[in-house]
This record gives structure tokens, sequence and C-alpha cells, in this order.
């Protein structure tokens, strides 16, 4: 099923650097070539899937169902009418997927575990699922076997159902922390001999105000549902960060001597320019709005300290307090994250409204936006609404992300998806996602060589198109096309331009 490369002649023809500024002007009325800026020579380049969004097999071999097989099947409507069920069937057709991906010179396969396929109830009383734990064990093997790093993400948004109807998951700290630590000790024996880099959470952020207040994600808690979108977001938020640092410490503990692998969180968030460049109210306005979005987590879990002052001051008593226990867990294990994992994908304006805010606004009453106050837009539009092309902003986050933090940086996710793309003649030639990425990676040598940035890896989000969670099938991500009616993969021309452009990049710094 899986597809060979174009012979390399007529590869160098598509890739012609003039097909990419055609695309790109085309869309912007401007040009900004790709420069092809280098990269180090041990900078890892990678794919990311999740598991939801790619496995399918949602009730194969005793899975449990998570938050999403049930949302995705009751609340139909708020995922543009489908589910992940069969989706890529990467559960059956991993092995090809892996070799698939081994085409493209990848160093890394970023993916998630679902919890409720190796612990069907979620529980730290409830059984194991032998199955579940051998489709991860041959996945890892194989990776391994074709020479590419799995790195793991133990929690990509898939609770398993039982923990959420058992306690509302995020929303009783205690219980949560307890079976999540659990879970990941299960992880770390069983994977970690072969697994050296462990995420905990992907994107805190999302799990509490898209899936808390917002509720366009499982398990779409929001006003309309009667929940308290007042404190249920910061609730969610301070039990992620606790279950962080205690799985962080057991890992230290208990496995790290052994194991000598490494472990993180990754943070997702967008880089704020102010609307009125000239208005000090909006530059003080991005800046708390990026402290609202990446210190809420960044600070506890990469500092140890308490929540950004502006968040202590706007939001009160909805913000729950560090106990001076939790305080010296934070301190205790702050410094053992290798690494910041990054998930980026576009900038917006910021700007300070004056009316009374909602009662549960969770910016600070700022408002963004994708047009600043000339009539500037921030970047040509994707083919997701919220996704503008804008890699000087990337450039800015890199740098605000290093300063505030001084740990090496990760990209664990970046990409974009193009418009058109479910016809495969179309997706095929995707020049806007070979422009998009080839500029951002452009922002990461600069970010490097320019402003003496660590990064240390770019994984493209994602390998393969997938169920785009409440978009369902309409916006495609991946490097590879997938035909959701025969599952056969294609791969787009940016598959085949990111293996030569990461190999001369890489190669002009040697
Ligand atoms: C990441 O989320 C996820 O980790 C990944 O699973 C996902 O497939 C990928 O990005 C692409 O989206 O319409 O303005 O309300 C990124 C965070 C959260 C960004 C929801 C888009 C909707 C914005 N995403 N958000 S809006």
């Amino acid at each position: 099923m899986s597809s060979v490369p174009p012979p390399v002649n007529s590869e160098a023809r598509m890739f012609g650097a003039e097909d990419l500024i055609t695309a790109y002007s085309k869309t912007t009325g401007q040009d900004l070539p790709v420069q092809e800026l280098p990269l180090p020579s041990e900078f890892a380049w990678g794919t990311a899937t999740a598991a939801y969004q790619v496995e399918g097999g949602a009730f194969r071999d005793g899975k449990g169902d998570s938050i999403w097989d049930t949302y995705s099947h009751l609340e139909p409507s708020r995922t543009n009418g489908e589910n992940a069920d069969v989706t890529c069937n990467h559960y059956e057709l991993m092995l090809e997927d892996v070799d698939l991906m081994s085409q493209f010179d990848v160093d890394v396969y970023r993916f998630s575990i679902s919890w409720s396929r190796i612990i069907p109830l979620g529980g730290r009383n409830d059984p194991i699922n032998e199955k579940g734990i051998a489709f991860y064990d041959s996945l890892i093997n194989k990776l391994i076997e074709r020479n590419i790093e799995p790195v793991v993400t133990l929690y990509h948004w898939d609770t398993p159902q039982r923990i959420y109807d058992r306690y509302g998951a995020f929303l009783n700290t205690t219980e949560f922390e307890a079976d999540f630590k659990h879970y990941a000790h299960l992880c770390f024996t069983r994977f970690g001999d072969r697994v050296k880099k462990w995420i905990t959470f992907n994107e805190p952020y999302i799990t509490s105000i898209f899936a808390h207040l917002n509720g366009t994600l499982a398990p779409g808690h929001c006003r309309e549902k009667g929940t308290d979108t007042k404190t249920e977001p910061w609730r969610v938020g301070h039990t992620i960060i606790l279950s962080h640092a205690s799985v962080v410490e057991m890992y230290a503990s208990t496995f790290q001597p052994l194991q000598k692998g490494s472990i993180s969180i990754v943070l997702n968030g967008h880089f704020y320019e102010p609307h009125d460049a000239n208005s000090q109210q909006d530059i003080d306005a991005a800046q708390r709005r990026m402290e609202f979005y990446i210190g809420w987590f960044g600070d506890p879990v990469f500092l140890g300290q308490d929540y950004p002052a502006a968040m202590r001051e706007y939001l009160g008593d909805r913000l729950p307090g560090f106990s001076a226990e939790e305080r010296e867990l934070l301190r205790r294990t702050c410094k053992i994250n290798a690494f910041y994992g990054m998930n980026h994908y576009s900038t917006k304006y910021a700007r300070q409204l004056t009316d009374p805010p909602a009662y549960d606004d969770w910016t600070s009453n700022v408002e963004e936006s994708a047009i600043n106050s000339e009539g500037v837009e921030i970047g040509p539009p994707s083919a997701a609404q919220w996704l503008r092309v804008a890699p000087e902003g990337f450039r800015k986050l890199l740098n605000w992300v290093w300063k505030r933090y001084r740990l090496p940086i990760i990209v664990t996710e970046n990409g974009c998806p193009c418009i058109g793309e479910k016809d495969v003649e179309v997706a095929v030639n995707d020049q806007f996602r070979q422009r998009y990425v080839g500029l951002y990676l452009d922002s990461i040598s600069r970010a490097i060589n320019e402003d003496g940035v660590k990064v240390e890896g770019w994984y493209v989000w994602s390998f393969l198109d997938n169920y785009e969670w409440a978009a369902g099938y309409g916006p495609r991500y991946g490097i590879v096309h997938i035909d959701f009616d025969t599952l056969k993969r294609t791969p787009k021309n940016s598959a085949w331009y990111l293996k030569r452009s990461l190999k001369t990049r890489r190669g002009r710094s040697a």
C-alpha cells in the first residue's frame, strides 16, 4: 500500500525553487522565498501523530472506550458528523506505515499511547490489556529496527471514559494524579527500556480551555451544558501541572537511573503581536496573552514557581493555589524537565478590550485577530481559518520561550492544511505546505544561528492526514495523503521536499 518515491530527476523538477515562489506570491501578492538556511548536523527531524487521530481499532482487542469514542458518537454534530473508529487504520497498517516514514529519512516518530487501550478502564486497580501493550511493543520495535527514535506522548486527549465517569477525570486532582501515575508507571516499566523520550501531556491549554470552557473538544464542557466554566479550566490546568510533576519525580527516582531517558511536557501557543503597535495597552495585552497561554503552565512546570502574577491578579480565587507541599514538588522537579516541547502553528494580534469582560473570561479581556489596526494581515491563510503563515512570529516565540525558560526547545508539532487536499491529485502537489514548512525551518535556523536559541529538533504535524478532532476529516495536515475510503497512502511532495531540505540544511552547517 505504501508508494515509492519518484525518481530523482522528477523530484528535482517538482521541487524547483520557482514553483515554491510562484505558489507563495499567488497567495500573498509578495514574495518571501525559502532560503534553505542551515541547521545543526545533529538537529532531529521527525513526524508526529496522536493515537485517536490515526489508530482506529477503536473497539478492537479489548480496548476500553475513551471520552473521544463517546463524544464522537454521542455528539456527532460537534465532530463534523464523523468519528475515528477506523480513521487511518494505523492499528492494522502500522508496519507499512513505519516502512513508509523511513523512506523520508526521519530520525524521530512522535506518537501517543491510548491509555484505555492498555488499561481499558483506566484506574490504578483495573486490569491491564496485554493485547494493547503488544501493539505498542511491536510499533516501538519496528521503529528501532528502522533506526527511528520513538518519542512517546502519554496523554493526547483520550481520557479513559471510566475515569471521567468515576470522578470527572481532571476535575478531581487527587484521584486523577494517582491514576495517571499508575498508567505512567506501567508505560515506563513496559516500554522504557526502548523509549528514551517521554512527554506527559500534549497541550494542557487546549484540554483546559477547549474541553472545559469553549466545549469544542471532549468532554465538551461549556456554559450551554451548565458546567462551571468560571473555575473548571483552572482546576483542570492545576491537575495537569501536579500530575506532570509527580510523574516526572517518579521517572527520575525510579526509572531514569537505569533507563537513562528524558521527560518533559508539550505546550502549545501562538505568538502575539499588538493590534495597534503604538498602543502601550496592546503591547502589554500581547505579552499578557502569552503569559496566560504559555506561562500558565510553563512557570510552575519549568521554573517551579507560582502562576504568573498577572494571572493571580486577574483571576483571583478562580485560580487554585499551590499548597506548601505542592510548591516543594514543583521546586524539586522543575529542573528535571530536559526540554521544552513546543507545538506551534501561527501568530495573532492581541487587542486590549475596555468593555466589561464575560464572567468566565480566560484572556484578561484580550481580543485576538488576524488583522491589525492598520488593516495588515498577519499572514496568508491556510485551509484552517485560525492558521496563517507567519514565520517571523515563530522566530519571536522561540526567542520568548528561550529567554523565559532557558531550556533546549524541541518543536514537537508544526505544519498546516492546504486547500483542496481531499483530491489526491491536488494533494500531492502541496506547494503551499512546502513553502510554509520551508519558511518555518528558516526561522528556526535564524533563531539558532543569529539569536543563540537552542532548538534541537522539529517534528512535522502530521505524518498522515487524520481525524482533526472537532473538524473531523475536513482539514488535512499530513505529508502523506490518505484516501479514507480505500485507506491508500500517497506521499505528498512535501514529504520528499522535507527529506531533501533537511539533508541540505544539515549538510550546510558541517
Ligand atoms: C494540535 O492542536 C494538536 O496537538 C493536534 O492533535 C492537532 O491535530 C493539531 O494541532 C492541528 O490542529 O478555531 O480559533 O477556535 C493545536 C491546537 C486547538 C488549534 C483548537 C486550533 C481551534 C482554534 N488547536 N484550535 S479556533
